[in-house]
């Protein structure tokens, strides 16, 4: 699991290289913009069962053929292994937000995923529309201006919808 800092200097260190201009560069805004990233963290987290809840209402709703008998997740035992899937991958989002890196993600999250869901015979492509939700909130939630000093968030947000993509794409 890598985070900013340890990647440029895994990078680094493969060619014997010292760290370049441009990536102190990039490590010194990231942490000029440390405390946005660390509201964004918090504002997803303490939302986290909303964002799932919400997410997961808004998919049966377009897909619901997924809560009707014999559907991926008809049954309490499936709903909720539904519902805690969502939770899981919308953790690891959080955790790729922090470190500024996907690789915790990948690593521990996304790896296989889709060969889980092929196993299971889940819709690896109604996750992704679920994941797809899940960042429609959060980037909501990030961007919302309630409550704090107003600033550009432009690039972490993106940033932040990039992990979501990724998740999705992993899946679909
Ligand atoms: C991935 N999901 C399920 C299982 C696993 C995962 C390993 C099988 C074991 C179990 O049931 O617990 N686990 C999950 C994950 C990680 C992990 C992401 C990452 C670290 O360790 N059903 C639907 C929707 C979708 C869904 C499309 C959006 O209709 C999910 C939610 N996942 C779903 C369902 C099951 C499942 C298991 C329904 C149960 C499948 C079954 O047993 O029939």
């Amino acid at each position: 699991m890598l985070d900013a800092f340890a990647k440029v200097v895994s990078q680094a260190d493969s060619r014997g290289e010292f760290l370049s201009n441009e990536q102190l560069d990039a490590l010194t805004n990231m942490v000029k913009d440390g405390n946005k990233r660390l509201d964004v963290v918090n504002r997803i987290t303490s939302n986290a069962s909303t964002i799932v809840t919400n997410a997961a209402r808004a998919l049966f709703e377009e897909q619901p053929q997924l809560i009707s008998p014999g559907g991926n997740a008809y049954t309490n035992r499936r709903m909720s292994a539904c519902l805690r899937d969502m939770e899981i991958i919308l953790r690891y989002v959080t955790y790729a937000i922090l470190a500024g890196d996907a690789s915790v993600l990948d690593d521990r999250c996304l790896n296989g995923l889709r060969e889980t869901y092929q196993a299971l015979g889940t819709p690896g492509s109604s996750v992704g529309v679920g994941v797809q939700k899940m960042k429609e909130a959060a980037v909501n939630i990030a961007n919302d201006p309630n409550g704090i000093t107003k600033g550009d968030c432009s690039a972490l947000v993106s940033e932040v919808a990039g992990y979501f993509d990724r998740a999705a794409a992993a899946v679909a």
